[in-house]
Parts: C-alpha cells; structure tokens; sequence
C-alpha cells in the first residue's frame, strides 16, 4: 500500500527517511501533527490540489553560514549559525534563536514547523521560523557572548527585516543576548527598525515579553481548569527548567495559591516540599544568569533536597508543567505521572513530551496541553511587540497583560472548538487542527509562481 499523499512512498515515515534522513526531532514533529490534520486534508480536494502536505514538510527557505568570532584569549572560534524560514504563508517568520551545543537542521526544523502553527493560533499575522547556533554560551564571558552575538549578526542581517523575518530568543537567548544583537544590526544597517522582539523597553520591547511565556501557560492552564470549575489555588505543581519560561510559570502559578514544589536544570532537581516563594524565585533567577551555575546550591540556601541527573517526573503532584526542553518527558515518566494521579499536563517547553509519552497523556482521562498552544504567549506578545514598533506607541504592562489574557482565552477556545470528542477534549488534536487550517488555507489562495 502506497501512503495517499505520496505516491512513491509507502508511509509518511518513509517520506521523511527520504526527504529529510536523519532528523528525528523533526520527524516526530511531523508526524504528530500528520496524524491530525490528514483527515482534514482527505476531506478537503483544495488542500489535496495545492499539495499542502507537502509544501508544510519542509521548510521554504534554511540558511546556514559560518560564525568565526574571537574568545578573550584572542584565538578564534568558529560556530554555526541558522535561520530556517519555515512557512510565510500568513506573516513575516517569526520565532526564536536558540544557542546550545545541541542546536542542529533537525531541531531548528521541528521548531520552524511547531512554530508555523503555533502562530497561526496567536491569531496575529506571522509566518514561522527558528534559529540560532551550535555556540555553548557556559562558562563564556559576557564579552565573548557581546562578541558572538555581534558575529551572528554579521551574517543573519542579510536575511531578516520587519516585513521579511524577525527574530527573537530562546534557549540561551534573553534580553541580554537580543540586545546584543539588535545593537550589532543597527551598527551594520543604520537603521533603528523592529526587526527583534524582546528587545529592552527603552528600544521599543514590550512592558511584558519577558514574563509572557510563562504567565501565559498559567493562564491557558487556568482555562483548562475553570471549564471543570477547578482553579490552581492550593495544587502542587511540578516544574521542570529554570531558565525564562520555568520561573516565570513558577511565578504566575504561586502568585495565584499554588504551592510549586520543583525546578530543574541539565544537572538535575530540587525538591523543595514547603514551596516556591517570589523571594525562592527571584534568586533561582539571578543565580542561574551566572554562567553555568547550578541549580543545586537552591539546597545550601533554602533547603529541600537535590536529585543529581533527575527530572521533577518522580514527585507526586496535582499539575506538570515541563519547561526545559524537547524530549525531556519520556514514556516511562508519563506512566509514572499518571499512577501519581497527577491532573494535567502543560507544555511550557517546545515537544517536551516523547511520542511515547504523548501517546500515553492523550490517551488518559486527564487535562493535557501541547506547547503550541499553551507557550504561545511568548510569541503572542512578541507579535504586540511588533504592533508597538510600527505604531512608535508603547503599551503599558497592563494593557499587555490584558490582551494575553484574550490572546489566551482564544487559543484554548478554539482547542476546544477543534478538538472535543465525545465531550472530552483533545487539546494537542484542537491545536494542530485550528493551526493548520489558518495556515492551509492561505497557502491555498496565494497559488504558485
Ligand atoms: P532558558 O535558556 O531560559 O532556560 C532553559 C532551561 O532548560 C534551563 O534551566 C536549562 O538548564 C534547561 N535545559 C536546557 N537544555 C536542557 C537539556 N538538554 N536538558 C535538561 N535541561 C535543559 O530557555 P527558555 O526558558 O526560554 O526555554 C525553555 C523552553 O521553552 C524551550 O523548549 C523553548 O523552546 C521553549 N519556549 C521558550 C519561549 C520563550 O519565550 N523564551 C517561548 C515558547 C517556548 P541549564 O541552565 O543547566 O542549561
Ligand atoms: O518558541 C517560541 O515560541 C519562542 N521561542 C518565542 C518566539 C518569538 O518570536 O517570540
């Protein structure tokens, strides 16, 4: 049997072995989302005639250039660096630029392709995209990073602009490293133009983009619960990561009467059974912005107790939430959150669920939400953020925060439009489906050159 959308291919797994060999982040990507949307577009003969399929299974454009840049000891280095331009079919790309010693095709893929969807969600105008580099900023001091981002920008500026690809950050890439970088592009351009997001406030950012990731996963989480009259006061909540999106989540979540009881980073877990507090939060924060620190000194400051090589899966909770990154949730530990009766899941992280492990939560009678639907406030307000810079009229953090609220408000509506079967809801079903009409759609009614 031949797999319908192609005709030389016995199965969507073979597509990919052909098309993109050996790239298993971006495979699982795909073929997650596949399973959702093929139904709609077997019913759909547009989406068939256009070969939509197709043209969402791989990128429009991947840009991959040499990063030579110069340590303090003078000698030099020499990075990779990327920018895939996933899908532009309904805005300019957008998304963010990771450095990590992992970063390669495959991940930069999967995050392009989450991305396209995810944004179509936002319901605001933009395309996806990722990028980033293979650079490892630990134990960097902040002139190599000053001077890595600067080399970065030497080559990336060529590619981006307010109307063509705007970037932003993400693993490894904070206010620090976007300010490097839009310093860099307006010395090589001379111009002053939003072409990044998550900029400092005093060159046109946004009042609440460094927060907007992690509240907005509390409030999609606040959405799943209120429509079982249910709320997070009082639930215990495990975290994983401790970078941007995990403390700002941690902090949403405590300041509306959760008790989180766990952080984590590459080198394992704290435990922490008396709870976060904002004090406990801001100093995970300005401790971790050292570089490379561990998060086990929490213990020498707060006490609780640290798991060296573990992820928070083991402690018995009401709500996960994994916000460090892809693949960081495995079967065994989806089956382990379940016999703990845990009552959601909410994927604060980009695919941090195995597809074992996704398997295994959509399967189960508890609340569970995928990343494009619930950290779609980060990228939400970097879409305020580029409103902001067109108009020159800063908007207050209460107006931003509001508007998340809504921004919010919708994509768990529409998951639940989309994706409610024998009234129960299958968010990750929803997601895909909503994200991909927008998206199929516009590739439809722009034809081909
Ligand atoms: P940060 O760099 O701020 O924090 C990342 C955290 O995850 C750190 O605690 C880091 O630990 C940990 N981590 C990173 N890689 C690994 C790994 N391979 N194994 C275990 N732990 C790891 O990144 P963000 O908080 O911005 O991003 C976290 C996730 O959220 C990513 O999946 C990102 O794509 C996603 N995301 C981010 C958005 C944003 O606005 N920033 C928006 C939407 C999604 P350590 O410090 O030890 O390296
Ligand atoms: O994964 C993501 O949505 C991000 N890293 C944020 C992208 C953005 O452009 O704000």
């Amino acid at each position: 049997m031949t797999f319908s959308l192609s005709p030389k291919h016995d199965s969507l797994e073979d597509y990919l072995a052909d098309r993109a060999p050996n790239q298993p982040e971006f495979h699982q990507a795909v073929v997650e989302v596949m399973g959702d949307i093929k139904p709609i577009i077997d019913q759909h003969a547009a989406f068939k005639d256009a070969n939509v399929f197709a043209r969402l299974a791989e990128p429009e454009r991947m840009i991959s250039f040499q990063v030579p840049w110069q340590t303090d000891e003078g000698t030099i280095e020499v990075n990779r660096g990327y920018r895939v331009q996933y899908n532009g079919a309904i805005g300019p790309y957008k998304g963010g630029l990771r450095f990590h010693p992992s970063v390669n095709p495959s991940i930069l893929k999967f995050l392009g392709f989450e991305q396209t969807f995810k944004n179509a969600l936002t319901g605001l105008p933009m395309g996806g995209g990722k990028g980033g580099s293979d650079f490892n900023p630990k134990g960097r001091s902040e002139a190599e990073i000053m001077r890595f981002c600067s080399a970065f920008m030497q080559e990336l500026h060529r590619h981006i602009g307010p109307d063509i690809d705007v970037p932003a950050g993400d693993i490894n890439v904070g206010g620090r490293e976007i300010g490097y970088l839009f310093g860099a592009y307006r010395r090589i351009t001379n111009r002053f133009q939003g072409v990044l997001t998550g900029k400092g406030q005093s060159f046109g950012g946004s009042a609440m983009r460094t927060q907007a990731t992690g509240f907005g996963v509390i409030y999609f989480l606040n959405q799943m619960l209120e429509a079982h009259d249910d709320g997070v006061e009082g639930k215990r909540v495990i975290i994983s990561g401790a970078g941007n999106v995990a403390t700002y989540a941690a902090q949403k979540a405590v300041e509306l009467g959760a008790r989180v009881i766990t952080l984590s980073d590459s080198n394992g877990t704290i435990h922490d059974p008396d709870g976060l507090s904002q004090d406990k939060i801001d100093w995970v924060r300005s401790h971790k912005a050292q570089s490379g620190a561990s998060l086990e000194a929490y213990v020498d400051a707060f006490g609780g107790t640290w798991h060296s090589g573990d992820t928070p899966w083991g402690v018995e909770a009401d709500i996960a939430l994994p916000c460090a990154t892809q693949n960081e949730l495995d079967g065994s530990a989806a089956k382990t959150l379940l016999k703990n009766g845990t009552m959601a899941v909410v994927e604060g992280a980009n695919m941090p669920c195995t597809a074992d492990a996704k398997q295994a939560l959509r399967s189960a009678d508890i609340l569970y939400a995928p990343g494009k639907a619930a950290n779609a406030g980060g990228v939400a307000v970097s879409g305020l953020e580029i409103s902001q810079n067109r108009t020159r009229r800063p908007e207050t953090a209460d107006e931003v925060d509001e508007a998340l609220h809504q921004i919010m408000f919708d994509i768990h509506s529409v998951c639940v439009e989309e994706g409610t079967r024998d009234g129960a809801v299958d968010y990750t079903k929803g997601a895909n489906i909503a994200g991909f009409r927008k998206v199929a759609d516009a590739i439809v009614m722009q034809g081909v050159g």
